[in-house]
């Protein structure tokens, strides 16, 4: 009977610990995710770049870009979303702006053009 109690104690210690371990693990993937997720969905870059190319019925403008601090970027030619078509009135291929951006789905679009 002694045992059996003690074996029972044991299983809870242990368990418990092992409750514990996986509620900080929890925890600290979840305040990960919300870093994550802050990064991604709410954050405004900044960026330079010449118009190298507009699609204006895809809304698409592709620009040749300075690097990116916010996002660890280095300079590169890449495409980005531009749904406003106030905003792509302000492109024209050759033309260097500034323009603002946030990350949507699986790119980026922008949200911006000085
Ligand atoms: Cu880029």
């Amino acid at each position: 009977m002694k045992q059996s109690a003690t074996f029972t104690l044991l299983i809870t210690l242990a368990f418990g610990a092992g409750t514990a371990f996986a509620a900080d693990k929890m925890g600290d993937m979840r305040s990960m995710d919300m870093g994550d997720q802050k990064a991604m969905a709410g954050a405004t870059h900044k960026a330079v770049g010449v118009v190298k190319e507009i699609d204006a019925k895809a809304g698409m403008a592709t620009f040749a870009h300075e690097p990116v601090k916010s996002l660890n970027w280095p300079a590169m030619t890449m495409g980005f979303a531009v749904k406003d078509k106030a905003l792509l009135d302000k492109l024209a291929v050759g033309k260097k702006v500034e323009f603002e951006f946030v990350k949507e789905g699986k790119g980026y679009a922008v949200t911006g053009v000085k």
